[in-house]
């Protein structure tokens, strides 16, 4: 049964699939001929004429496993199926993955029951990938929404996809998402438990965490945020903070602690959740319960003690053979981002970083999609591997479609703006087909091009709707007259023609002073007959 998912390829773009492994690509045929393609994360839903069942959910992909998880397989020397396939989505060697993933430098998060979702792997040689949050609070849309969300920010890009749903239909919605999912899907249990213990903190015990652990990793939930870094002795060092603690598992896990005066039960049975999480290959993302939530409060003892915390229990995770990685803030000005990476990489032997943001600065409410990109360029740059979004609406309320999408936007221009500093192979390359679209005034090609299609065309469209125009050299923005790009065009046809000139002038010399040399090379013509 098919219900109201969005399908169809982006305006300019077709799906594809490449060589054995059909990694998927976005393909765009550009008007001079040329075909070039993108990563891409949207599913068979951007396929022509794909009509989704959702009640049946997406084709499941066959796994062989010789070892537990992907970090032991890789530990062991094996080049895995996912391995295989996330190499080929790069273009980079199976062997760097191997060894980037048995290093714990990077992640492939795929529960064994996940068979629906398309291996991607997230680490600081590979691309940097963004995750969108989705999920119904308490006040709920149906799991066909969710699905919906989860569809729609995938095609504009989105790597994963978290399920941050509470409320009644937990099980059910994630359940929806899961089976139509071509992304790993992360969650975050503590909240489910809570919901199972009525909402009260106090009452969560290590047995209900556990079961709603075990009952997401068997759904086949790929990673799973735990706020296991916040021990009791670290709280108090958030008085003097401006905002707090700012983490909702990180909130909870404080009432907890606060109320009855023992360690944070994450902490404690650590090594247990490990074996639980092995059983399925799922990977952790250990949480960052005590980030900053102010620039104001950014790098504190608070946040930094936690940070040290994460780093002993990635080695426990990766003793166990469970993949891991960091979370990390939050808030934070432009100039203590560097050190924010530094330290993590230090901490946490180099496990892969997954930060929100950062917020560069407080001060746009509205607009914290840019204030948190910004930050989010930076700390990429320096080497985060995955970059959880932050909507327009962060801080003020939940996400419409619209917010979604321009999140997801804003983080992928994060990403990409970091992968081109980086180097990364073929990173470039998109910027310079855009470029040579945008200088040749190709502007189907420029919007097929663009990481949003739609707007980039819908925008010229208001001016110049006319056909006449996606051909013209000017756009309305300078108008005919003052367009830079035209002007350098006739610069550049003038220079040639002068050059053309010179040479035809250079050329015509040259035959003169051979016709010169060839006739004795006398300047004064020989008196004959004085
Ligand atoms: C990412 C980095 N730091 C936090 N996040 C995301 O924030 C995390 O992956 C999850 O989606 C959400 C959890 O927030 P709380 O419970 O820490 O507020
Ligand atoms: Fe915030």
């Amino acid at each position: 049964m098919s219900r109201a998912v969005t399908v169809g390829p982006l305006p300019g773009s077709r799906k594809a699939y490449r060589g054995d492994l059909r990694t998927p690509v976005r393909e765009i045929e550009l008007t001079t001929g040329q075909v070039v393609e993108r990563y891409d994360t949207s599913g068979p839903y951007t396929q022509t004429d794909y009509v989704p069942d959702l009640q049946k959910g997406l084709p499941r992909r066959g796994r062989t496993r010789n070892h537990p998880t992907q970090l032991l397989a890789a530990r062991a020397g094996e080049v895995t199926a996912e391995m295989a396939y996330v190499a080929a989505r790069e273009h980079l060697p199976a062997e760097l993955v191997r060894d980037e993933v048995a290093a714990g430098r990077a992640v492939i998060p795929a529960n064994v029951n996940h068979p629906e979702a398309e291996p991607m792997i997230i680490g600081k040689r590979f691309l940097v990938k963004v995750n969108a949050n989705i999920g119904t609070s308490a006040v709920t849309s149906s799991p066909a929404e969710e699905v919906e969300k989860m569809v729609w920010a995938t095609r504009w890009g989105a790597d994963t996809v978290m399920d941050l749903s509470t409320g009644p239909r937990i099980h059910e919605t994630r359940e929806w998402i899961l089976r139509n999912s071509p992304v790993p899907i992360g969650t975050v249990p503590i909240y489910q438990a809570l919901e199972r213990v009525g909402g009260d903190p106090t009452a969560l015990t290590w047995d209900v965490y556990r079961d709603v652990v075990i009952e997401q990793c068997e759904q086949g939930v790929d990673y799973l945020t735990v706020h296991a870094g916040v021990r009791m002795e670290y709280v108090p060092l958030t008085v003097g903070r401006k905002t707090g603690i700012v983490s909702r598992g990180g909130s909870i896990l404080a009432a907890w602690c606060l109320a009855h005066h023992r360690e944070n039960f994450l902490y404690t049975h650590f090594a247990e959740l490990c074996e639980v999480l092995r059983t399925y290959d799922v990977t952790f993302s250990l949480g960052d319960g005590l980030r900053p939530g102010s620039v104001y409060d950014a790098n504190d003892d608070a946040q930094l003690a936690e940070l040290r915390t994460l780093g002993e229990l990635t080695r426990v995770a990766k003793q166990h053979g469970v993949q891991t990685m960091i979370e990390g803030p939050g808030h934070v000005p432009m100039d203590k981002i560097a050190e924010n990476v530094r330290l993590q990489q230090e901490w946490c032997d180099e496990a892969p970083f997954y930060t929100l943001g950062p917020l560069a600065t407080d001060v746009a409410p509205g607009y914290d999609h840019i204030t948190s990109a910004i930050g989010a360029a930076m700390i990429a740059w320096h080497g985060t591997a995955m970059l959880c979004y932050v909507t327009p609406k962060e801080h003020l309320g939940l996400p419409d479609r619209d917010d979604v999408k321009a999140g997801v936007i804003a983080y992928k221009i994060a990403a990409h703006a970091a992968d081109v500093a980086k180097g990364h192979p073929g990173a470039q390359a998109q910027d310079d087909q855009l470029s040579d679209a945008r200088f040749e005034f190709r502007w189907a090609d420029q919007f097929a091009l663009a990481l949003d299609p739609e707007t980039a065309q819908a925008f010229h469209d208001e001016t110049l709707p006319a056909a006449p125009a996606k051909t013209a050299h000017f756009c309305s923005m300078c108008g005919p007259k003052f367009c830079s790009m035209r002007i350098s065009h006739d610069l550049r046809a003038n220079a040639e023609a002068r050059t053309a000139e010179a040479g035809m002038a250079e050329a015509g010399m040259a035959a003169k002073s051979a016709e010169f040399r060839a006739g004795g090379a006398q300047i004064y013509l020989p008196v004959v007959n004085q």
